[in-house]
């Protein structure tokens, strides 16, 4: 290796760009996603050699050689996680919608990449909070950045055509974590749903209020983060049941399996946001566990 070869040579982006045979702005979406270590001199961004090498021998790296992202490979995604994670946590709104974007580039839907990118980045952070790796002000900021990426993804979301009904979605009181029925909501929608997202800490009473009052509702979804919530859980479906024939879905990251979900007398429970619609579907033409009355006849019989 002769002395400009030396891994620690340090490159200006163009001349790394060059080297590497991208574009420009590869090279710097490489380092706003944290794929390329830089830093800044003199207000430019310089990399080393050793680290341009070592990215552009790497296999699977998006836009480099043969993995140039035009389908939609099954590692693609999951190659994001860590990058977007780390975009969150340095609060790089920025460089995280470049990661969303780059995505959708490759092809990926946008319910796919708020599932498969966004969420594990989320769990991933909420992992290192529970162990004390990062500190709850770098998790607020890590969730403010992920809440304008879901708005701004969640925006590009409709399905022209016919509705297939109206859903509403929304966390269950004392459930401060908003993103969760957010990307319940775009999926929903990304399938032709009209849907209401109520977002966090929605009162009890307010889920039956809007479920008697919403004609006709189609489905009722209860995101909820802490299983010991169970009680309220069940009394809120029980009056539901009471004033709507909507299915109730309930599901998140507190609802720890079907046995929950039967237990506070839900319809169905997954823990994928995009299994829902399906799920909502099967539950609306199978034979109704809630009997046969008719709505009004149970309304009576909860108010006698
Ligand atoms: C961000 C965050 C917060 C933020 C939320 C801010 C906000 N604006 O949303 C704040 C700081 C408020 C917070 C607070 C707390 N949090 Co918190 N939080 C998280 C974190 C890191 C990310 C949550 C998130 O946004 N995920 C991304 C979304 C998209 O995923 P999701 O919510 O799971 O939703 C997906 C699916 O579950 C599904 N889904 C969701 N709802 C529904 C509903 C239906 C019907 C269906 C079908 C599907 C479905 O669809 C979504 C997309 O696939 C998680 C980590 C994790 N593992 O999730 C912890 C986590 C959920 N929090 C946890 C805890 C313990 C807390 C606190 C108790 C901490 C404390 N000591 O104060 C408080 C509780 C506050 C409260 N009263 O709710 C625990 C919960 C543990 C548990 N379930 O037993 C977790 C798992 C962290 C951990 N590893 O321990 N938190």
């Amino acid at each position: 290796m002769s002395g400009g070869d030396h891994p620690e040579t340090l490159l200006t982006l163009p001349a790394a760009a060059d080297l590497a045979g991208v574009h420009y702005m590869t090279a710097y979406r490489w380092v706003r996603t944290s794929r390329l270590k830089a830093q800044k001199s003199g207000g430019v961004w310089m990399v080393r050699l050793g680290d341009l090498m070592e990215l552009t021998d790497a296999k699977g790296t998006p836009e480099v050689g043969a993995s140039s992202g035009t389908q939609r490979p099954g590692g693609c995604t999951s190659t994001r996680i860590g990058p977007m994670t780390e975009a969150l946590l340095r609060g790089d709104q920025g460089g995280a919608w470049l990661l969303v974007e780059e995505s959708r580039r490759a092809g990926v839907d946008p319910v796919d990449v708020l599932c498969e990118v966004l969420e594990p980045a989320m769990v991933e952070i909420g992992r290192r909070w529970r162990r004390g790796e990062t500190s709850i002000g770098a998790e607020h900021r890590a969730t403010g950045v992920a809440t304008r990426l879901v708005a701004r993804l969640g925006s590009t979301v409709t399905r022209p055509g016919r509705s297939r009904g109206h859903v509403v979605v929304g966390a269950v009181e004392g459930n401060r974590h908003g993103l969760g029925p957010a990307v319940l909501a775009d999926a929903f929608r990304a399938v032709g749903f009209d849907v209401c997202d109520l977002g966090a800490d929605v009162p009890f009473d307010e889920f039956v209020e809007i479920a008697s009052t919403t004609r006709p509702l189609t489905g009722l979804c209860l995101s909820v983060a802490d299983a010991t919530d169970l009680a309220g859980v069940q009394q809120a479906i029980a009056r539901v049941r009471a004033v709507s024939d909507a299915v109730v879905l309930v599901g998140g990251a507190g609802v720890p399996d079907q046995d929950w979900a039967t237990e506070v007398g839900a319809d169905g429970w997954c823990a994928d946001a995009r299994g829902a619609p399906e799920l909502l579907e099967r539950c609306t033409t199978r034979p109704s566990q809630r009997g046969d009355q008719p709505v009004q006849r149970r309304r009576q019989a909860a108010l006698s």
